[in-house]
């Protein structure tokens, strides 16, 4: 190539093609660090993916977050921080002080600024409590409908909405720019357990649901620092996968939440690979990055699982992250800590060039 092609192909990527690359976010006006974000993720998804953990900062097995000391069960296994961290909304559409698992808004707010400042990445779930019935977000009695435009509960979903926007737009650095986040609302809607679960709404409500919801975000409450993931539950085919999928300009990254729990009655080891291999094409087709939103075994019973049913499932596949969900005490927890029976499996894992964690990441929010 002369140099004259090659000033005018770099005239042409940087004038037609870049400007394509934002223009397929969902948010049009998405800040410049969002942008990148999703671009590392499409880049980085070729070389590996970055390991996540729920809650990582606010509590682990024996401890709870106190100023400063910025305490992770991970970071005590391994020496290095997630790549990217999990948290969750649930109840702040109540105006409560604490999630739905104890976390202190504020503390949250200030994890997911150090996790910034690591230069890792920030997901954030929600599980909201039922705006009919008042029960929490496993009430699904029929609820949908009532809280879109026509429905009689409308008003106060608006205001769970407000809510959770004026959190979102709290999520600045130090010198007051926006936190790029992925926002992963409704999720395993293909189940039965939610109030905007399978069996709660119809697919016109659900997809109502979303497209309202992001709307108001992007465009009521101008939010512009986010990414939208859609995540299912287990599924057979693509076409149960994209049964609910709003469509392709209401996702940026489509999702998979599966769990190796004996009450799921499935064989993880053959379920994952497959689940992921519907996912990864469907991610290739539609150009979308795509990732293993929320997995765990609880209390890691098998000591070799992070290598022998985790790793060895998703190495290759494409996904751009992997996330295990929260420590809560002896009775629930998915991620080691000092001690732990899997924590040399964890440490093979931690080792292997395609896993990301913190101290691995220095450009995720930069051009190139
Ligand atoms: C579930 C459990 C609950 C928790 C909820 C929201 O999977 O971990 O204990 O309240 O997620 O984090």
């Amino acid at each position: 190539m002369s140099k004259i092609q090659s000033i005018y192909c770099s005239f042409l990527f940087f004038c037609v093609v870049s400007p394509l690359i934002s223009q397929s976010l969902v948010d049009p006006k998405a800040s410049a660090e969002t942008q990148n974000l999703y671009r590392f993720f499409k880049g980085n998804s070729t070389k590996g993916f970055l390991f996540g953990h729920q809650d990582d900062l606010s509590y682990g097995m024996g401890w709870k977050y106190t100023a400063d000391s910025h305490k992770s069960d991970i970071k005590a296994v391994c020496g290095d921080y997630p790549g990217i961290f999990g948290w969750d909304l649930g109840h702040i559409e109540l105006g409560k002080k604490d999630n739905l698992d104890s976390v202190d808004f504020d503390v949250m707010r200030m994890n997911i600024q150090y996790a910034y400042h690591l230069g890792a990445v920030n997901t954030i779930s929600w599980h909201p409590n039922n705006p009919v019935t008042g029960g929490n977000a496993w009430d699904h009695t029929e609820t949908v409908k009532y809280i879109l435009p026509a429905g009689e509960k409308h008003a106060l979903y608006k205001g769970y909405l407000n809510k959770v926007a004026v959190f979102l737009k709290s999520l600045v650095d130090e010198k007051g720019k926006a936190i790029p986040v992925v926002f992963r609302p409704y999720h395993e809607h293909n189940g039965s357990w939610f109030w905007w679960g399978e069996n709660s709404c119809t697919t016109e409500e659900y997809v109502a649901l979303w497209k309202y919801t992001v709307a108001y975000m992007r465009d009521s409450m101008q939010v512009h620092n986010l990414l939208y993931a859609y995540s299912a539950n287990l599924y057979q085919s693509e076409q149960e996968y994209l049964k609910k999928y709003p469509g392709d300009e209401w996702v940026d990254i489509l999702g998979l939440d599966i769990y190796d729990l004996p009450e799921y009655n499935i064989d993880y080891v053959k379920e994952l690979p497959k689940d992921l291999k519907i996912l990864a094409d469907l991610g290739k087709k539609k150009n979308k990055v795509y990732a293993l939103t929320e997995t765990g075994a609880n209390k890691l019973p098998k000591r070799d699982w992070w290598t022998e049913s985790l790793l060895k499932n998703i190495k290759g596949t494409g996904i751009a992250w992997v996330l295990v969900w929260r420590n809560a005490n002896q009775t629930q927890f998915f991620g080691p800590y000092p001690g732990q029976g899997s924590v040399p499996s964890f440490l093979e894992f931690y080792k292997s060039p395609e896993s990301f964690f913190a101290k691995d990441l220095k450009k995720v929010y930069k051009s190139k």
